[in-house]
């Protein structure tokens, strides 16, 4: 049989050492049935997992453990795979969940022994403003809501330290994808309160022309694509432009955020397994804050938890606490470094919890408990558990809390008097830049609108301009 010759850019890239040339089905045909000697009882090499595995099989075997014929295996394509001669079905989950990495305790104390990050006085000062900044910015523009200022809101509280941290562990030149809870990440990378605000007012400033929800950021300038209301649909996107890192040799890489709900999507699964096949750098962080809207994860999957997929996509993986600001900024600094210098995607599953509603469009109260949600507020609040490890530090007092506080508050009273005191942005906006050349039923819907507008004008508000 002729293996196919590579196609000219798959040749490129195996040339230059990208990719590995891509497996044909008939490259192994001779051995693919025969049976091969196992060396024995090994411990490493690609026979170790198969063996490995045994210790996950259900217990639902069917006589002696000792008939089984563990020194052949077969060798299938893309796979080589030890034999027994019982059934033997694995297990739905591993015997204990995955554990959590974290450095700090509940109480902001550093575990004994722990993994301590290198993080000096001025980089962690910087993490806690921005946590703050960020906790003082979703208070503000939440009440702002509330007033009708706008239309939407929804808030990071109580994934802060998942928004700084990560932000602060990666590279400003990799771009991210987020979700919608990811903010603070934008906020690291120098977006002002006024461009939050000027977003959310949809007002001639805002970069999305107003045609996005509030709270849909994007920056080009700080490589952060617009966020997509859709779920999920930022992962394939992420593991396309780490391909383009890869390809461009690059050493970025990109990094998509997404919540626990969102790995049910079909998107997730694609974008894992594109990722991992292709081996691009790219970190998928999953903020498991418990909740998808009103589903709890526990009905959203049956596996333990996002972690234990990365596994089946053949993907390195690890379970950090979220609400601890050092052990988020290890991993993912950590992650970082192997997924650039190795071209690898990693799995990162922040265990978190949402603090706040949903959305502005959402009571939690109708679908959990008080006590839990005050116990996560004030027992687990990621922002005060890395103010006493500062203080411990001798880095952070009381003054420099009020302090804080106090400019924040002022600056975003600031931003969101400036921003909504601006124009809007303006109608023709609805109707331009999706085609080259509008078509004629948008042409006749925007002759109907204006004509309408002319007709109602008491009605038209006064600060959205025409054109
Ligand atoms: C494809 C799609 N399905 C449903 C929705 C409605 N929706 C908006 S947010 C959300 C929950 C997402 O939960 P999760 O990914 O866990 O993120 P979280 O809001 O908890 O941060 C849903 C179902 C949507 N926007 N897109």
């Amino acid at each position: 049989m002729m293996v196919p010759k590579p196609a000219s850019s798959w040749a490129r890239l195996i040339t230059t050492g990208l990719l590995r040339r891509p497996s044909h089905p008939f490259h192994a045909s001779r051995s693919t049935i025969a049976p091969v000697r196992f060396p024995s009882s090994p411990s490493c090499g690609p026979f170790a997992s198969v063996l490995r595995e045994r210790q996950f099989c259900s217990s639902s075997s069917s006589g002696d453990e000792s008939e089984d014929h563990l020194d052949e295996f077969l060798d299938f394509p893309g796979a080589k795979v030890g034999f027994i001669n019982k059934i033997k079905f694995t297990a739905e989950r591993p015997q204990e969940p995955v554990p959590c990495f974290r450095v700090l305790d509940d109480h902001g104390r550093l575990i004994k022994d722990a993994y301590m990050p290198e993080v000096d006085k001025p980089l962690a000062i910087r993490m806690y403003q921005n946590m703050v900044t960020l906790q003082v910015m979703d208070t503000l523009f939440f009440e702002a809501q509330r007033q009708g200022r706008f239309s939407f809101y929804l808030t990071t509280f109580g994934e802060e330290a998942i928004n700084i941290a990560s932000a602060a562990a990666l590279n400003n030149d990799d771009m991210v994808y987020a979700q919608y809870r990811e903010p603070g990440v934008l906020m690291w990378r120098g977006f002002t309160l006024k461009e939050f605000a000027n977003q959310c007012f949809s007002n001639v400033a805002d970069y999305g022309k107003g045609r996005q929800m509030p709270v849909h950021y994007g920056s080009a300038k700080l490589n952060y694509p617009t966020v997509s209301s859709p779920i999920g649909t930022q992962l394939p996107h992420a593991v396309g432009a780490a391909y383009a890192f890869k390809m461009d040799q690059k050493p970025l890489c990109t990094t998509t955020f997404f919540g626990e709900g969102a790995s049910s999507e079909g998107d997730f699964h694609g974008a894992m397994n594109f990722a991992a096949v292709l081996e691009v750098p790219v970190l998928f962080i999953c903020r498991n804050n418990g909740f998808a809207i009103s589903t709890p994860a526990s009905e959203q999957f049956k596996s333990d938890g996002v972690v234990a997929k990365g596994h089946a996509y053949g993907m390195r993986s690890i379970r950090v606490d979220g609400n601890d600001t050092l052990a988020m900024y290890a991993t993912v600094k950590a992650a970082r470094k192997m997924a650039v210098e190795e071209s690898r995607p990693i799995l990162i599953e922040a265990l978190t919890y949402r603090v706040g509603h949903h959305s502005t469009s959402d009571d939690s109260g109708k679908y959990r408990k008080g006590d839990e949600m005050q116990h996560w507020k004030t027992m687990r609040d990621p922002v005060l558990r890395f103010r006493r490890w500062l203080e411990g530090e001798g880095w952070w007092d009381t003054d420099a809390e009020q302090k804080l506080r106090s400019d924040a508050r002022n600056e975003v009273i600031s931003a969101l008097q400036s921003a909504g005191s601006q124009m809007k942005q303006p109608l023709t906006n609805l109707f331009t830049d999706v085609y080259d050349t509008i078509p004629r039923n948008l042409i006749q819907q925007e002759k109907e609108l204006r004509s309408t507008v002319g007709r109602h004008h008491e009605d038209y508000p006064s600060d959205v301009p025409l054109y």
